[in-house]
């Protein structure tokens, strides 16, 4: 029998600064119920799905920290995981993280796959951090996530779930190979994956155009390089102002998108994904054990290499 995880992609429109969390996870749950409706068991949604892109902008400490989480779930995010559980449907959800470790007060860009019992099977905090530090006053808008979030502490990891296995990782990561790789080698059949992209990259506006070919490049080669069915989700459309990328999908473990959204607002697409479609790339053509060649590969995991600007 095959392994079919009935899966959803739920692109979310833009979040309004001023919109408050009960009014999103509202959205979110409405996302949910048309999801199950449709007869979903896992549920993907976007980056950082409970507030506005807030990195866009440079904040001061009390106005920053209204945008994390403290728990999870908290007040405001239980209905979610309520309704889920009653519904029977796993999720995958994006979220501001504030956490007391190391005997600090730290920050993360987090997501957590919860299973369909509302237990918590997987948690991932993002790794690459584009943007940077210091405001950029010249830019019209900012992108300070390297100010905002430390790089994650909990490697790319793999959870058992859903009858398969489940790798996370979060919006930039979607554009490095290693990603896909280091997730691909722990065995994921799924990646799920959020992002918020601008349309516009005010280092190299030159390639606005092909933000939409380049999202979808990066994650139809992660998905057949590694024999993964990948799902990326948008918080898309006009958001403060800044203009964010669509075209959330799902992608089959041959690379082709097998449902994409056609808008740029909440928008629920259903794909039945076959696990076992893993083996057709993961048996042959990029069958790990028979034809990589790491004694190759050493480079790439020389911090030393490539560094510098
Ligand atoms: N959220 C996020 O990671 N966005 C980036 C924008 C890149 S430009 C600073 C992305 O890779 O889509």
């Amino acid at each position: 029998m095959s392994r079919i995880v009935m899966t959803a992609a739920a692109q979310m429109g833009p979040i309004a600064r001023t919109e408050p969390r009960t009014a999103v996870v509202e959205r979110l749950m409405a996302l949910l119920h048309q999801a199950a409706a449709r007869g979903a068991e896992l549920v993907v949604f976007p980056e950082l799905a409970l507030t506005t892109f807030f990195p866009r902008w440079h904040l001061e400490d009390a106005n920053l920290e209204t945008f994390f989480e403290t728990e999870m779930p908290g007040p405001e995010t239980r209905p979610l995981f309520n309704a889920a559980k009653r519904l029977g449907l796993g999720f995958c959800l994006g979220y501001a993280e504030r956490v007391a470790e190391a005997g600090r007060t730290r920050h993360f860009n987090t997501a957590i796959l919860v299973g369909p019992d509302g237990s918590l099977l997987g948690k991932y905090r993002k790794i690459h951090l584009p943007g940077h530090a210091e405001p950029e006053p010249w830019r019209p808008f900012q992108h300070l996530e390297k100010r905002y979030f430390e790089v994650g502490n909990l490697g790319f990891n793999v959870f058992d779930g859903f009858g398969g296995k489940v790798g996370l990782c979060i919006c930039n990561d979607r554009r490095w190979p290693e990603t896909y790789r280091v997730l691909g080698l722990k065995g994921a059949e799924m990646i799920l994956l959020g992002y918020n992209t601008p349309m516009h990259y005010p280092l190299a506006p030159e390639h606005d155009h092909l933000q939409g070919f380049h999202n979808h490049l990066c994650m139809q080669a992660g998905a057949y390089q590694n024999g993964a069915w990948v799902v990326g989700v948008a918080k898309a459309g006009k958001e403060e102002g800044c203009d964010l990328l669509g075209q959330s999908c799902i992608i089959a473990p041959t690379g082709e998108i097998v449902a994409q959204a056609s808008t740029l607002g909440d928008e629920v697409l259903v794909h039945a994904c076959n696990l076992d479609r893993c083996q057709e790339i993961r048996a042959n053509i990029f069958n790990f054990t028979l034809h990589r060649q790491p004694q190759h590969y050493g480079v790439i995991a020389e911090a030393s290499r490539g560094s510098a600007a």
